[in-house]
């Protein structure tokens, strides 16, 4: 099947696709036979060349077919950072099917909803985290024959489940592409959003070799001999461009890491493979240059940038980072609904504290409460327009409505922009905050902390650490106010630990004899900021 064509000597890169075109296709085999022997990833354990890979993701294509799937049927991922990632993902897309990789820190309330939102018909798993699954298997009648389980050299417990090892060993090692358009959904990816459940963003099969034209090719310039190693892991769509897309798009060496990324675990991984091109959020570079044993050794060696979203990046710690590592950190905002970053900073040209400039093929908007344009420096609604936006949330017509104007997307966040024309980012138009550049609802926080007998009711709101990153913090009426203490604050978070995923627990707690409400009782979280 013939691939998408990018002309990188256009600004913006301009990429033409043909129909029928496969986006699981091109990306494993746009550069065969050429790199056949070339390695695409390294895992803990294992490298696979662009062949190999290919092979694989047709084994897994076909596993998939071979369980009774059928094109357009939802598969859910809920895998770790090893080469089944890549292969599944995308062997998925080649065989028609549509997956749906989802975080890995979640809650077995968490994907008994997602496995039954989009209703998948399959699931693969990580074997680590399929003790998380029991009740969403039966939530959304999954047949255990439908269910394989991946990774399984890494240890995991006892399982009903069949092992993808044997079924990519029994499947066979060609797949032929489904006839898919450039205008068919290829992937969805959940985002959560500051009420209510969260949200499938469809995506299309012309979309990750775009995100891959305009920002790895447009504003990093990524080419053949870069390694890549994203500390975000591949579930995340910041990472999923970072180490899947954009490697495979311009015939680069990809590195991932399957444990928890902790400064130790990234050091050693760097200095391990090397890489020219690492990507991490924020929270993540300043643990790193907080922590002893993160110091370089020859870690940067080969290092020629680094790149940061999620969240704003505060200035000191890319200060810090360039004098300790030698590379700026180039920051972008992105998002899940527009697959990746659409404005960012650029090598030779960093601003920290701004999110830079527009990446070329993204057209951007801040606009007053009355929707008319805001003048330099005025604080305004930032909106944008681009060829990789998502075409809608899954089953949410009315959130749909509210984020996707025609061309243009919503962001929810609220920007400045300079006479230079760079943005800064200034705050959510919502309560959401970015925990590790990973969603919170305060809703979500203050419902898990009103659930614990002692409480009367909770607030929780974003507070900056010594860093200037945002974590959760609540205020808690006691019902017993004599009960405050720090026995009760730990009781509280670890009482928050086991009914959310543990990131979203209140770093702070601070006792209140009451929350400030509005005349119809609701809570002023704004007023709570900032204390
Ligand atoms: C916030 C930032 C300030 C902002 C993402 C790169 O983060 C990603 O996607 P999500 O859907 O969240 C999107 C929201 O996160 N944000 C992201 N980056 C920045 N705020 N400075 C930044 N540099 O509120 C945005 O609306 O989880 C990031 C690539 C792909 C992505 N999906």
């Amino acid at each position: 099947m013939a691939h998408a064509h990018i002309d990188p000597t256009t600004s913006p890169p301009k990429v033409e696709f043909p129909t029928p075109y496969n986006a699981g296709a091109d990306l494993l085999e746009r550069h065969l036979p050429a790199l056949a022997d070339k390695i695409a990833y390294r895992d803990d354990r294992v490298a696979l060349s662009y062949a190999g890979l290919r092979e694989r993701a047709d084994r897994a294509g076909n596993a998939l077919l071979a369980l009774g799937l059928r094109p357009e049927e939802r598969v859910l991922l809920m895998m770790l950072d090893t080469v089944d990632f890549p292969a599944v993902f995308l062997g998925a897309i080649k065989a028609g099917l549509v997956p749906v990789p989802v975080n890995t820190l979640l809650t077995p309330a968490d994907y008994a909803y997602l496995l039954t939102d989009s209703r998948a018909r399959a699931l693969i798993v990580s074997d680590h985290l399929v003790s998380l699954t029991g009740q969403a298997i039966v939530a959304a009648n999954l047949p255990a024959s439908r269910v394989l389980v991946a990774d399984t050299s890494l240890g995991g417990p006892v399982h009903p489940y069949g092992l993808l090892a044997d079924h990519l060993a029994a499947a066979s090692p060609q797949l032929s592409a489904a006839r898919t358009s450039p205008d068919d959904v290829a992937f969805w990816l959940y985002s959560s959003g500051s009420t209510g459940a969260p949200k499938g963003a469809l995506h299309l099969h012309s979309h990750l070799v775009q995100t891959a034209a305009l920002y790895a090719q447009g504003v990093l310039g990524m080419r053949p001999d870069d390694v890549v190693f994203s500390a975000a892991k591949l579930f995340f769509a910041y990472g999923l461009g970072n180490a899947l897309t954009f490697p495979l798009a311009v015939g680069a060496t990809a590195i991932l890491m399957a444990e928890r990324p902790t400064p130790a675990a990234v050091v050693r991984t760097l200095r391990t493979h090397v890489p020219t091109i690492f990507c991490g959020v924020p929270t993540l570079y300043a643990s790193m240059l907080a922590s002893e044993t993160a110091a370089p050794d020859g870690a940067s060696r080969n290092l020629r940038m680094s790149i940061s979203a999620g969240e704003a990046l505060p200035r000191h710690v890319g200060e810090r980072w360039r004098a300790r590592m030698g590379t700026d950190i180039l920051d972008g905002i992105g998002s899940t609904e527009m697959l990746h970053i659409f404005i960012s900073n650029r090598p030779g040209d960093v601003r920290y504290g701004t999110s830079g400039r527009p990446v070329p093929g993204y057209d951007l908007d801040l606009r007053d409460d009355g929707g008319g344009p805001v003048g330099d420096d005025e604080e305004g609604a930032l909106w944008v327009r681009g060829p990789t936006a998502c075409v809608a949330y899954w089953n949410q017509r009315a959130k749909s409505l509210a984020t996707f104007h025609g061309a243009w997307t919503r962001t929810g966040d609220r920007y400045t922009r300079d006479a230079d024309g760079y943005y800064t980012y200034s705050g959510r138009a919502d309560d959401m905050m970015k925990v590790g550049g990973i969603w919170v609802s305060p809703f979500e926080v203050e419902s898990a902390l009103a659930a614990h007998p002692a409480v009367l009711e909770a607030a929780v709101v974003a507070h900056g650490d010594i860093d200037g990153l945002v974590k959760p913090k609540a205020f808690v009426v006691l019902r017993e106010p004599t009960r405050a203490g720090v026995a009760m604050i730990n009781e509280l978070q670890a009482f928050v630990k086991q009914r959310l995923a543990p990131f979203k627990y209140p770093r702070w707690i601070e006792f209140a004899t009451e929350l400030p409400k509005t005349a119809t009782g609701k809570i002023q979280r704004y007023r709570l900021r900032g204390i």
